[in-house]
């Protein structure tokens, strides 16, 4: 039996286990690093059982080309230089900027910071983007605008000194357990308070002081409320404001606009509820907020997030353990995957492709000319320009845009009106399905490389065994399309070597090696080989300077209910799947434990339309209906349904709204209009 240390491929935690291989080279389980400096070996059920899915039989070996409308196998040879040449061809005919590069926060940093490299340095385009686009593109605009710097705040260890929670938009025991637990701990074992703002009753709401159920889509006007009590009552903190902060003054008329009582109507809650949250965060020595996509996936995300930064300000709780606005970043690597530049608006460290001098460094470091300077299309707008005929080629690697975007009709009309779709992944997936060439890659235990945690911890991942019969690790098969296309600035021997060459370029990874990093990750900024890294940004100073308030008024969601759609629908994930279900639809004891759709909803409601729990119903919204189980019970307000986006035979994606974030481009997967009937 040999034992290889590596990183877990599923949420941003970051825990990292060992992969246990047998002496005919195959996976046979986990065991947990009791070492590791986070989470000292515990692991979720995700984690232990992570060794199951690369010896599924599902494992795509070989490349294959569509042929006369069918998928047939093919060489590599063959596969790359039809892409080679498809691509080529439709920059001939259409422009530049006719295709587009999905990248993955599956994936390594080393891969991601290839995908940027071959989209703009070889296909000379900023058309490249990944899932943060659906997930905390919200934060990395909303944050960088507030205090220069896009990230968590604080570590995942910060969470042992705060004395108050406030969790909204994030169900930290199931999709961040080893997070979860570590809040819970510290309300049990040392009195730490926790608020919950969450209208579903989450575990966390079991130990939470104060549990919020407003309605979903209202962060805005409840945030601003409470900031309105604090100043109201003096509860902000003076020194922190006056010495660390600018353009208090708007934030305070903004915020004058919502009293409680105003307030509590808008979100359908009490004003004392909002008098009771402000006083309990802005009295606690140490308070922190935790948040996820409650917050970030709305089209005013970018004002949820900056709301929350405000309040933070407000209460000076920045710069110091046990506090911060810490958005915890969902999958293993899409801090890095962002990091990496495999964004439309920016290279590696966030350096902005607008900006002349940043394109002139790029273009000496990967010697090449004309490096385009005009922000690209991200994963939404790029499928927005498919169905409107003005992309032509896409490449997807490591994504399954069918299942994971919105208004799934709309996704399918948009690839299938491409000339040409290539998808790059470890299993056939409802995206695969439409395309032209389809290439098998090797999975997180058949390559190396580095993933980058939510804390911003840059942690290895290692081979532990061979990839199944053809497939290659992703940053093989893009060095050698990118040579195949002319360009032969991307040869290495090991994802070390490309490491290497991404820190020279991307200040905040300036010291970063696989040798620093061979036992224990380190947290990025680390600019120098000798920067031990950063466990909590902002210390005295923020990023931007001084911190920007930035206030914003209440906009409601797109899609309000009505008397056709009477209910909202929201729609996230669960503790035992993971997204589109590639990975844990093919885990035995994960789909065991929930082997289809379901939809949560309140027992009143349930009574009104004489719906019965596990009974079978229709959701429906205007641009489809989606058969599930009703689970009915109080866990879920009144007037709201939930479901997740992970079963193909229901897809919650069939139903969600195509409507984005004005400036983020994220869309607006927890609020749309719905309605219910019985399914028989
Ligand atoms: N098991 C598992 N773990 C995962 C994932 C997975 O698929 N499965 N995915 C990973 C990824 S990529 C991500 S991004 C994270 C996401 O992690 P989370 O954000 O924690 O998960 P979600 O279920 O999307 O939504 C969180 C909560 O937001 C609440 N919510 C809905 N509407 C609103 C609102 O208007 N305001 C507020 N404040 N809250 C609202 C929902 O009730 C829900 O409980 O999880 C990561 N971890
Ligand atoms: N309705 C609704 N929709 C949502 C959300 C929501 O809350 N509600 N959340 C959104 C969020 S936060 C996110 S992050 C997105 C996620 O959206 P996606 O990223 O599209 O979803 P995944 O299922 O994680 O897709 C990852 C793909 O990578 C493949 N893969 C795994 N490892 C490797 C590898 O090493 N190499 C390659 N080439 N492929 C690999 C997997 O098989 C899978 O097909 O979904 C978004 N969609
Ligand atoms: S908490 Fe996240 S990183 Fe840790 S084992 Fe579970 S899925 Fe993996
Ligand atoms: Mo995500």
């Amino acid at each position: 039996m040999k034992r290889v240390l590596t990183t877990c491929p599923y949420c941003g935690t970051g825990c990292c286990f060992y992969l246990v291989v047998n002496d005919q080279g195959q996976l046979v389980g986990v065991e947990g690093d009791s070492e590791h400096v986070v989470t000292k070996g515990q692991l979720c059920v995700k984690g232990w059982t992570a060794y199951q899915f690369p010896n599924h039989p599902d494992r795509l070996t070989d490349p294959m080309i569509r042929r006369n409308g069918k998928m047939v196998k093919a060489s590599w040879d063959e596969a790359l230089n039809l892409i080679v040449s498809r691509f080529k061809d439709i920059q001939e005919k259409y422009g530049t900027d006719s295709v587009a590069f999905f990248s993955s926060a599956k994936t390594t940093n080393e891969e991601n910071y290839l995908m940027n490299k071959l989209a703009r340095a070889v296909y000379k385009t900023n058309n490249v983007d990944h899932c943060a686009r659906l997930c905390h593109a919200s934060t990395v605009v909303g944050l960088a605008g507030t205090f220069g710097s896009g990230a968590m705040t604080n570590s995942i260890s910060c969470m042992d000194e705060a004395d108050c929670f406030f969790v909204t938009g994030s169900n930290t025991t199931e999709q961040h357990p080893l997070i979860g637990t570590r809040i819970i701990r510290r309300v049990l074992e040392r009195g730490a308070k926790l608020i919950v703002a969450d209208n579903r009753k989450i575990r966390l709401a079991e130990f939470a002081d104060l549990h919020i159920r407003w309605k979903n889509g209202t962060d805005v006007p409840f945030l601003n409320s409470i900031m309105n009590v604090i100043i109201s009552e003096g509860l902000e903190d003076k020194e922190f404001v006056a010495n660390r902060t600018e353009n208090y003054e708007e934030l305070k008329k903004v915020v004058a606009n919502y009293p409680p009582e105003k307030a509590a109507e808008i979100c359908g809650i009490t004003a004392e509820e909002i008098v009771q949250a402000a006083r309990m965060f802005a009295k606690a020595d140490k308070a922190m907020i935790v948040y996820s996509m409650g917050i970030t996936q709305h089209t005013h995300g970018v004002d949820n997030v900056k709301t929350c930064a405000n309040l933070v300000m407000l209460t000076g709780n920045l710069g110091k353990p046990g506090t911060g606005v810490n958005p915890l970043r969902g999958q293993n690597n899409v801090q890095g995957a962002c990091d990496m530049g495999a964004l439309s608006n920016v290279f590696t460290g966030y350096q902005k492709v607008t900006d002349a001098p940043v394109r002139e460094k790029f273009e000496k470091a990967w010697g090449v000319r004309n490096l385009p300077g005009e922000v690209g299309l991200t994963v939404t707008t790029a499928i927005n320009a498919a169905a409107d005929g003005k992309l032509k080629g896409l490449f997807v690697l490591g994504e399954n845009p069918m299942m994971s975007d919105p208004d799934q009709n709309h996704v399918r009309e948009a690839l299938e009106a491409l000339d040409f779709l290539v998808v790059v992944d470890i299993f056939p997936t409802q995206t695969s399905e439409l395309a032209d060439v389809i290439l098998p890659a090797a999975c997180y235990a058949e390559k190396d490389g580095t993933f980058t945690s939510t804390e911003r911890r840059v942690q290895r991942v290692r081979k532990a065994v061979d990839p199944p019969g053809q497939a290659r690790a992703d940053w093989e098969i893009l060095c050698d399309l990118a040579k195949r296309a002319g360009y032969d600035g991307m040869q290495y021997s090991s994802p070390s070597e490309i490491m290497d060459e991404a820190a020279s370029v991307t200040p905040i990874y300036g010291g970063i090696s696989f040798d620093r990093i061979d036992q224990v990750g380190l947290q990025w900024p680390c600019p120098a080989p000798d920067h031990p890294g950063t466990p909590v940004l902002h210390v005295g100073k923020f990023t931007r300077g001084l911190g920007l308030f930035s206030p914003a008024e209440y906009i409601p969601s797109a899609e309000l209910p009505d008397a056709e759609y009477p209910f909202i629908l929201s729609t996230g994930r669960s503790y035992f799947h993971f997204h589109t279900g590639t990975m844990t639809r093919r885990t035995r004891i994960l789909d065991r434990e929930q082997p289809g759709p379901y939809v949560e909803m309140n027992l009143e409601d349930a009574k009104e339309l004489g719906v019965r729990d596990k009974e079978w119903v229709f959701v429906s919204t205007r641009r489809g209906e989606v058969r599930a189980k009703a689970l009915v019970s109080e866990n879920i307000r009144q007037g709201v349904l939930f479901m997740v986006f992970h079963f193909e035979e229901g897809p919650a994606n069939l139903l969600t709204i195509n409507a984005l974030d004005p400036v983020a481009k994220i869309p607006e997967y927890k609020v749309c209009a719905a309605r219910v009937r019985r399914a028989s």
